[in-house]
């Protein structure tokens, strides 16, 4: 008798898209490694959720930041222990090792569309941090945005042009590094020892870990050297410690950097009775809206 339910995900969303058969694949293992992932990611999301509520709304920016991207790897994580979101791509390299023998390997492009998304607000959080101007902002998740695509479309392609648009890639995450260990670290300096102290904590850790995902590229979508488990496996540390850990030190980091330090000076309506409902309207007969003004059409009434 089997005590525990198994994980069917391969068995019931087979390794054939769109007429190709990929035979470099994940098994259930990386299923189950993929699925733990996601569970980490779900129950840091509530973490971070939970913590918000304990700041008042205006000081809730980074908790929210950091709940959104873990909630979307969440996502991200669950379709692929499906064994859903990726396509079989000829490999560039057929190998001899039994594990990555063979011709097409699964290419989760779910990965892509999640850091798409999860990879501007990580930025957010620590050029935020920095008080960078929003004209920097907007310039490194454009660059980003081209890592991340360039990415993408490298590993979708079959032929050695691939490594092409990986070297693009590398160019993009070269600027980035710039940014976070120079510009933005010199900039954080500015707004006091504590400021600079969480900056270099969490833009060190996203420094050493960013240079490793081309590494893990490296290894599996373009050189199909390690097998679809163990790039589970590398790819799953690295979101975990890019995500979950990361945001755990940055919230940990901010408990006593109030957001107006850093130029976030942001409006709240505290005193609004049709906000918090604390205390009626005077005259018992108007509704004030949230910016306190009385609406045209219920005056009128
Ligand atoms: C790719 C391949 C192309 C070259 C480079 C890459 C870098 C990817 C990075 C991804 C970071 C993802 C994170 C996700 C967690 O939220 C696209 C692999 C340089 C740095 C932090």
């Amino acid at each position: 008798m089997q005590l525990s339910p198994r994980n069917n995900a391969v068995i019931v969303n087979g390794n054939t898209v769109n007429g190709k058969t990929a035979d470099i694949a994940i098994t259930e293992r990386g299923s189950d490694f993929y699925f733990a992932i996601c569970a980490a990611m779900t129950v840091s999301g509530f973490c971070f959720i939970a913590l918000a509520y304990r700041k008042q709304r205006r000081d809730r920016l980074f908790h929210y930041l950091t709940a959104a991207v873990v909630f979307v790897a969440a996502i991200a994580y669950f379709t692929m222990g499906s064994n859903l979101g990726f396509t079989p791509i000829h490999v560039e390299y057929s190998r001899s090792n039994p594990k990555v023998s063979g011709s097409y390997r699964s290419i989760y492009y779910v990965r892509y569309i999640d850091w798409f998304i999860t990879t501007p607000l990580l930025l957010l959080d620590l050029l935020l941090t920095a008080g960078m101007p929003w004209p920097t902002l907007l310039w490194v998740i454009i660059v980003d945005w081209i890592m991340i695509i360039t990415g993408l479309i490298g590993a979708l392609v079959d032929s050695r042009y691939k490594w092409a648009y990986f070297a693009f890639g590398c160019f993009a995450l070269v600027y980035i590094v710039y940014q976070l260990v120079w510009e933005s670290r010199i900039h954080a300096r500015a707004y006091g020892r504590d400021v600079e102290r969480v900056f270099t904590m969490c833009g060190s850790l996203t420094t050493v870990l960013w240079i490793l995902y081309p590494v893990a590229w490296g290894l599996s979508e373009g050189g199909n050297v390690i097998a679809p488990d163990s790039e589970a496996v590398f790819y799953g540390v690295l979101d975990f410690l890019a995500k979950p850990i990361f945001g755990a030190l940055l919230i940990w980091g901010h408990r006593n950097i109030e957001p107006a330090r850093l130029g976030l000076a942001i409006k709240d309506y505290d005193g609004d009775a049709s906000v918090h409902e604390k205390q009626r309207p005077h005259n018992g007969t108007t509704n004030a809206d949230a910016t306190g003004n009385i609406p045209q059409a219920s005056s009128a009434v």
